[in-house]
Order: C-alpha cells, then structure tokens, then sequence
C-alpha cells in the first residue's frame, strides 16, 4: 500500500500525515494485550530503582521515574516497552506488507524496522518535550521514518503528540537534557523553539501517524483517566550503519534490532 499523491504531499510539505482507520481497533488491542502480560510476567517490582530492565524475550521495560499514583496493575507504572517487533502481533504489524510499502515508498529501496516502543502514558504520566527522533540515531543515512499506531484514542486531555509542521526541512538540532526534575531518563529537549505553529494530532484507535524524524514533535501530560496506547515504530534503509561510539552504541543495541521489512527482489540463496 503506496502513499496517496496527497499523502506523499503532505509528507513532503509538513513531514506527515495520517491514515485513518489504517488497522482495525482489534489489532491494537491484541499488540497490548500481548505485551501488558510481559509485563506482568515479569514485573517492574522486581527491578526497583533500575530505570529500564529486560525480559527474557528481550523486552526493554522502562517503568516511569516517578511513582504512578493509584498504581494497581504491573503496567500502570510504566512509560514504555521497547523490541516488540521481535515477535507476536507487533512483529507480525512491523514486518506487514502495507508497512513496508510505506517506508519503501518514502526512504526508496529495501527498508528494515529497526526499532520498536509500546508506549502506555498512564493518567498523570508526563508528556516527552519537543525532540526530532534522528537526534536518537546516530546513523550513516538519514532520515528514517516513524510509524505511530494509535491503540487508543490521542485526545488534548490523555496527552496526544503535536508536531511542528514543515520543521523536517530542519537539521538536527542541538538537544538538551528534560529540565524537569524526575523526568524520565532518556528524555530530550530543544528549547527556546518557536511552537506558534504546531498542531495537535488527534487520533482513533487504529488510525496511523506517518512522520520524518527530523521532524519537531512532543507530547503533552496524561490529564485524563484512562491511558493513552500507542506502539511506535522506526524504519531505515536496509544496510544502514549506526556510527554511535560506545558506550552509547552498546546502550543502543539494546533496543536496536534490525529487521528487514521490504525487500525489492527475493533474496536467492
Ligand atoms: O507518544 C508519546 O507520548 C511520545 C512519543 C514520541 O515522541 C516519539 O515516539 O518520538
């Protein structure tokens, strides 16, 4: 499934756009299922004071920095889960057809899936500060491609994502430190940005947010009841190389997984 020439524009205009109803709600539903029970199968009780752990299916589980209050469920305390594409729905949803035809389309060429967050913003968790994701990568090819699957409804009270219209045309720019004390680790910022124009992406279950990942987006705070889920995931030229010197490159291999998602011609052996 290609973009539409308006799909394509918006892309190039603003750096996204929307399909709505692209999954049915069913299908985001079983992605969180599915990985709520890893959470509770090992839960972030046994971890305290660490600020992610990993599963033995190779699940990076960040609980929130800060203790959720009215927390009763294992997952009501945590921010986000990385490498669900390595397996069940959310592999299967990574690796589909209809999503490698849009990364293929908008990057050319073979594309991988190369990184992968089921992201819960339980009620009162806080919202991620302006950031461009390629910030976060240290690759040799640039840009890569985000996919962001509403599980719920993104609303302005339960903390939808707003992005900055036009800004992929930007470099990256220089990121600092979440200023707010208890922030969650890995928390960016850009500050003193001009956000005059930024709009809010307000989204249904199923519906999916294609972006650029140089383009400027945040989130703002759960102020509802009920959570807010999205699984996000990140595309990239098929043979792309990350050039992060260690450590760092050895703390992003742990939530980097490169997955081949299209493919031009099969692969003779
Ligand atoms: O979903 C959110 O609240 C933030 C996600 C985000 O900024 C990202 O995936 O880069």
């Amino acid at each position: 499934m290609s973009p539409t020439a308006e799909q394509e524009a918006s892309w190039q205009e603003r750096g996204f756009f929307v399909i709505p109803a692209f999954v049915a709600k069913a299908l985001g539903r079983q992605m969180a299922e599915e990985t709520i029970a890893q959470i509770r199968a090992d839960p972030p009780a046994a971890h305290l004071g660490m600020p992610a752990y990993e599963t033995t299916s190779g699940l990076v589980i960040q609980p929130e920095a800060q203790p959720m209050i009215g927390t009763i469920e294992a997952e009501d305390s945590v921010s986000k889960v990385f490498n669900t594409h390595l397996a069940g729905a959310a592999h299967d949803f990574a690796v589909s057809e209809r999503c490698g035809d849009i990364a293929a389309a908008l990057l050319g060429g073979d594309v991988d899936v190369f990184q992968s967050m089921f992201i819960l913003k339980n009620p009162g968790a806080w919202g991620q500060p302006w950031h461009q994701d390629s910030h976060y990568f240290n690759f040799d090819t640039t840009p890569q491609i985000g996919l962001w699957l509403a599980i719920s409804e993104a609303t302005l009270e339960n903390g939808c994502l707003s992005v900055l219209p036009g800004s992929h045309r930007r470099e990256v720019l220089e990121h600092v430190t979440d200023r707010r004390p208890g922030a969650n680790q890995g928390y960016l910022e850009v500050l003193n940005l001009d956000e005059t124009a930024a709009i809010p992406v307000l989204m249904q279950p199923g519906d999916l947010l294609v972006f650029h990942s140089h383009l400027l987006h945040r989130s703002v705070d759960n102020k509802g009841a009920a959570r807010r889920l999205a699984m996000v995931y990140h595309y990239a030229p098929a043979g792309t190389r990350n050039l992060a010197p260690d450590p760092i490159r050895a703390m992003q291999d742990k939530i980097t997984h490169w997955i081949p998602a299209k493919r031009s011609a099969k692969e003779v052996a």
